[in-house]
């Protein structure tokens, strides 16, 4: 008899994608509501925004898994070198925006969330940005971690998980108020702690001599308690690669959770002390910028987070089957500062005591391993920690510092035979008063390289603070212009602007930021630049939108939009610019009818909550704005506004709306600024000093397309050296003058003349930053940047010669050259097949 065959068994295969990795709208759309349902716990008339905003993060997330682990899996296999980027702080932005445009979903994903009825952006929003650093040296670690992702490095980010990042800046009466941030009370869902591979860290208690039962000479530390570090794992995907590298942040908890014996005997809150002072660790990121505090607890961090590292970096060689005399070879270990300069000591520590090496071997390994990044020259930025501290509590990290010392002072003595002072100079134990430890020194004796972050800092690095090691080691200097991400600070901070230039020249650009250079044809294209223009104006709109509604002052899309945003401080000068904005007022008010360019004045950036000048400049800055806003003899031509709470996320707003970028820090002070390039990218033109990376962005862009002003570091230097006194261009430059009396006067301040006098004070009578001497030259170069403004069509065109000549400060670059010079790294591609049920391995 013929049977019928069951038609589900002749009808072909519906592919069904799987819903954790498949990019289809549908899958994307059922996978979201999924997770909306399984992981919040939530059904849509019931969901908040947040519940929204978490079930996409864990649909993005379930999409990155399989890279990321195939990601590891192949590092793993090949047991590839690797680097290792250490760093006290990693402020990463928001995530989900930058895994849409890595994984090349963004649109799909916007139109999947439409038909659900929810808006991307509004979801976009929702997400608190981990603030885990204070500025541009942990934006420059994330940048990086996102090019080592695009370029296929293999590599491993480690830092601490601060429980409480960044404070939230708001303002008061003109005044910042610092608030706790709270980042994780929405959850997080973008790491997986690893509990399984947390590592013990010792701290205080003292060290013993013994013999080993083969009769060799040992020490043995005994600690005064133990904390452990717990890792919490976060993948960052590259840019269209199957890379998701790891990056690591370690939580301090207490060894154990509990005192019994207090317990028992009643007393409960001493039962769980050792918990708290050892959860304190990774409790609160310091939020200094560009100053060291030289407290207790932020050494504690510092040996905390890189021994937990290293610790992992030798199980992870013992995981692959690498003996650890290769340390060197499967390792680069690239230190962010001298934050982790401690790293030296330790691992000389890990293996000489833990894993019996010789002191010769050991040392072979270090100084093959570290390199060091240098980030500024602020003295008061440098990093020393008095021998007492260090004794407490790293009393076995003391003994090794003397040791090496003891043996580079041999090296130095033998190299300058004639001149002794050269060994205080150079000695890593400062002894020129109370006894300190120079933690640059530390890592200057046990890195292969050392290197500054533009030219002109690696240069003054040369001549300056590390001049003697300089000379003693010239091969281990060299330069490594910074550079920033591209995919964030343009694809995804101004797509519009990204999307016209990918009309014209292709997408390649944002893998290979050179390309950009294509653009320059286009440059007296008419279509070209009226959209340039357009772009522009649309994104200042949307800005003076968000303005009126959170700040209720209304501003002109068409003034010139003259941005300053970065951290306060001093040597930034957000005051020189406050004195220009005064000026102009004085100028207005002494002739209503002047002509002049409006201006809408933007501030953004927070001061460490102990830096009380940083803080005044930004009461003057809110103080002017309340009188010159609300002036009706200025008309509206300018407007002043200090944004507040700055953050990643907030600048990724304020790149592309701006027309003129400010950095106008006295020349040899600024390392090398980020926020310079970031502005630039996006179409602003930058009024500079020659300073840091604004010397070789000029050079890039052409000095026609840049407003340069101010003194030369030489004439800085110089200028100090002859015996400087701001009181005489006080009295020498009226408007100078004028300015600073109409301030004294009380005018911005109620009639209160002492609010303001400690600034002016030190302005007067010491100026470190030298504002009086650049003044002019600032005014000067101000009133040009104003009139050429008026030009729409030069300004256009130098707009867009700017972003077409940013290539070079990608991180990409950057990142390629540390590959090349001292990391010795190549590309690891991952491949991964289609998913196929077959694939799965059995488990057994
Ligand atoms: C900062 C410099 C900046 C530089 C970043 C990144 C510190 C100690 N230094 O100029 O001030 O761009 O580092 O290199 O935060």
């Amino acid at each position: 008899m013929q049977t019928v065959p069951d038609p589900r068994l002749v009808c072909p295969p519906v592919r069904v994608e799987d819903d954790r990795t498949g990019l289809n709208i549908e899958t994307l759309k059922r996978a979201f509501l999924d997770n909306l349902f399984y992981i919040q716990g939530k059904f849509p008339d019931i969901a908040t925004q947040n519940d929204y905003y978490m079930a996409l993060a864990y649909t993005v997330r379930d999409r990155l898994l399989k890279r990321w682990l195939k990601t590891a899996q192949t590092y793993t296999e090949q047991g590839s070198r690797t680097v290792c980027y250490l760093s006290a702080e990693f402020l990463l932005g928001p995530h989900l925006g930058k895994n849409l445009i890595n994984l090349g979903i963004y649109d799909d994903v916007q139109q999947a969330m439409e038909e659900l009825g929810l808006d991307l952006e509004t979801l976009l929003e929702q997400e608190e940005e981990p603030g885990l650093g204070n500025g541009g040296l942990g934006r420059l670690a994330a940048c990086y971690l996102d090019s080592m992702a695009t370029l296929e490095i293999p590599s491993i980010g480690y830092g601490i998980r601060y429980e409480y990042g960044i404070f939230e800046q708001d303002i008061r009466d003109g005044w910042q108020i610092e608030r706790s941030d709270k980042w994780l009370r929405s959850g997080y869902p973008w790491e997986v702690p690893r509990p399984e591979w947390s590592v013990p860290v010792k701290i205080g208690g003292h060290t013993e001599q013994y013999t080993d039962e083969r009769g060799r000479f040992r020490v043995r530390w005994v600690p005064h308690h133990v904390v452990m570090g717990v890792p919490h794992d976060t993948p960052l995907l590259g840019y269209q690669v199957n890379t998701a590298n790891t990056l690591r942040l370690w939580r301090a908890e207490a060894a154990e959770s509990f005192d019994f014996d207090a317990f028992n005997s009643g007393d409960y809150v001493g039962a769980v002390h050792e918990k708290m002072v050892s959860e304190n660790i990774s409790k609160v990121l310091y939020p200094n910028d560009n100053i060291s505090q030289g407290k207790e607890l932020r050494l504690l961090q510092q040996i905390f987070f890189v021994s937990c590292s290293l610790q992992d970096m030798i199980r992870i060689m013992e995981g692959q089957k690498i003996p650890l005399e290769k340390f060197h070879e499967k390792f680069v270990v690239q230190m962010n500062d001298t934050h982790p300069a401690i790293a030296v000591a330790e691992l000389m520590r890990l293996l000489i005591d833990d894993h019996c090496m010789t002191w010769d071997q050991a040392w072979g390994i270090t100084t093959r391993t570290f390199a060091y990044t240098n980030h500024t020259l602020l003295p008061e930025a440098l990093e020393r920690w008095p021998i007492a501290l260090f004794k407490k509590l790293l009393p076995r990290h003391l003994e090794l510092i003397y040791e090496i010392n003891q043996r580079f002072l041999d090296d130095v003595r033998i190299r300058y035979p004639e001149q002794p002072q050269m060994l205080s100079q150079m000695s890593i134990i400062d002894e020129s008063g109370e006894r300190y430890v120079r933690m640059a020194h530390l890592a200057c004796v046990g890195s292969m390289a050392i290197n500054g972050v533009a030219a002109l800092h690696t240069e003054l690095l040369k001549q300056g603070v590390l001049h003697d090691f300089y000379e003693m080691y010239p091969k281990k200097f060299n330069n490594k212009t910074n550079g920033v991400t591209p995919r964030r600070f343009m694809v995804l901070s101004n797509p519009r602007l990204s999307r016209a230039i990918t009309e014209r020249i292709g997408p390649n650009w944002v893998k290979h930021l050179d390309e950009l250079k294509k653009l320059e044809s286009y440059v007296d294209d008419p279509n070209f630049r009226q959209e340039f223009r357009q772009i522009k104006f649309d994104i200042k709109q949307e800005l003076a939108t968000y303005i009126q509604q959170n700040y209720g002052v209304a501003i002109n899309p068409n003034s010139l939009f003259d941005i300053q945003a970065k951290r306060i401080h001093e040597y930034k000068r957000q005051h020189l610019n406050a004195l220009y904005i005064v000026t102009l007022y004085n100028r207005i008010k002494a002739n209503p009818n002047i002509e002049i360019t409006p201006r809408t004045f933007l501030f953004g950036g927070k001061a460490a909550p102990g830096y009380y000048t940083a803080k005044l400049i930004i009461k003057l800055i809110n103080a002017i704005g309340d009188v010159v806003n609300r002036d009706p003899d200025v008309r509206d031509r300018l407007k002043v506004l200090f944004l507040k709470d700055y953050s990643v996320k907030f600048a990724q707003r304020i790149y592309p709306a701006a027309d003129l970028s400010e950095q106008i820090s006295t020349a040899g002070k600024e390392a090398s600024g980020t926020g310079n390039m970031k502005f630039a990218m996006n179409g602003a033109l930058t009024i500079g000093t020659l300073d840091g990376a604004n010397i070789e962005i000029r050079e890039e862009v052409g000095e026609e397309n840049f407003f340069l002003f101010g003194m030369t570091a030489d004439e800085v230097y110089a200028r100090k050296a002859q015996g400087y006194n701001p009181y005489d261009y006080y009295q020498s430059n009226s408007e100078l003058k004028l300015a600073i009396d109409r301030i004294a006067s009380g005018f911005f301040s109620h009639g209160d003349r002492k609010l303001f006098q400690p600034l002016l004070d030190t302005l007067m009578h010491r100026d470190d930053y030298m504002l009086f001497a650049d003044y002019q030259a600032y005014i000067d170069c101000q009133d040009y940047v104003g009139q050429v403004f008026q030009d729409v069509d030069r300004w256009t065109r130098m707009t867009i010669l700017n972003v077409a000549r940013m290539g070079k400060f990608s991180s990409d670059r950057a990142i390629r050259d540390y590959c090349e010079d001292f990391w010795k790294i190549s590309p690891v591609p991952i491949e991964i097949e289609e998913y196929s049920p077959e694939a799965i391995p059995s488990l057994q």
